[in-house]
């Protein structure tokens, strides 16, 4: 890599596979604007670079994928700004779902609100034995934000979806798997993640890039434009005041409905 960046980091093998590393596991990998402007750098290169062939994704150390967007930055925001910053995650998360080499997020414990979305952005997921996904925006008064109203749904169905997001309820690798989630729970999962990749890798490499666009083709992104804009509405609500402030002062929220 002949960048530097301060939140990730890219390493890759000897047959171009590439593993990317979120890097703040002090705040459990959240998801800052730094991160999100430098996963959309990273992810630009990744395309053209005609020695990655494949790509991992998976966050430092062992709690955490990662644990959302960062729910300070979420604060800062009103209407316009947040439907902006809505969208601007939306195209960096379509940007690595539009990568034609296979992607595969090998999740390690938390994967939670832009994490969960990060992880069904990537065309693959291996969940390691202690990983936790959920959608639990609706208790800090919004809604996801970065494509999980949309891609949710298209994985484990709607109803299930709409149990996940609207009880923002967590689910352990296990049932992730049972529901469709993840393609498979592993005890090392950023291995087994490069041993399918590597298995992948075997075929036709022109065929691997037109499957995956074959079968994302059908996806239709109209409901990407109504998740903007009603994240941004929220973003201006009390409520959402609300939420931020208890995550942030470690208490339970009171919603007002305002
Ligand atoms: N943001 C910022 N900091 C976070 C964080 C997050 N999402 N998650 C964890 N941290 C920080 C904690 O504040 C703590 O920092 P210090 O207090 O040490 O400074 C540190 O990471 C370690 O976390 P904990 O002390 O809380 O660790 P525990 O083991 O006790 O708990 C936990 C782990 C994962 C259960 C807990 O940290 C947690 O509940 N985290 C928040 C999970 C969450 O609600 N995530 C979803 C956020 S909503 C947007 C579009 C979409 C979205 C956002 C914006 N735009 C349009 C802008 C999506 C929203 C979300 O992702």
């Amino acid at each position: 890599m002949s960048k530097s960046y301060s939140t990730i980091t890219l390493e890759t093998d000897e047959k171009g596979i590439a593993t990317v590393t979120i890097n703040r596991p002090k705040k459990l990998n959240a998801l800052n604007d730094n991160v999100l402007n430098e996963l959309a750098d990273l992810f630009k290169v990744i395309q053209v670079d005609e020695d990655i062939n494949a790509i991992t994704v998976k966050g430092a150390g062992d709690k955490a994928f990662v644990a959302g967007a960062d729910i300070k930055e979420l604060r800062e925001l009103d209407d316009r700004s947040g439907r902006m910053a809505s969208q601007k995650g939306q195209q960096i998360f379509q940007l690595i779902e539009d990568t034609r080499k296979p992607v595969i997020a090998a999740v390690n414990g938390y994967a939670l609100g832009g994490g969960a979305e990060l992880a069904m952005a990537c065309h693959l997921r291996i969940a390691g034995e202690n990983a936790v996904f959920g959608l639990p925006e609706v208790g800090l008064g919004l809604i996801p934000g970065y494509g999980g109203t949309q891609r949710l749904p298209s994985l484990i169905g709607r109803a299930r979806a709409l149990e996940m997001i609207l009880t923002g309820k967590q689910v352990k690798a296990k049932e992730a798997l049972q529901l469709g989630l993840v393609n498979e729970v592993s005890a090392t999962p950023v291995e087994a993640s490069k041993e399918l990749l590597n298995n992948i890798l075997k075929n036709g490499p022109i065929a691997i890039r037109n499957a995956i666009k074959a079968v994302y083709h059908s996806d239709h992104h109209s409901g990407y434009q109504v998740e903007a804009d009603l994240f941004g509405q929220l973003c201006e609500t009390e409520d959402c005041m609300e939420g931020t402030s208890a995550f942030l002062e470690k208490r339970k929220p009171e919603f007002k409905g305002k």
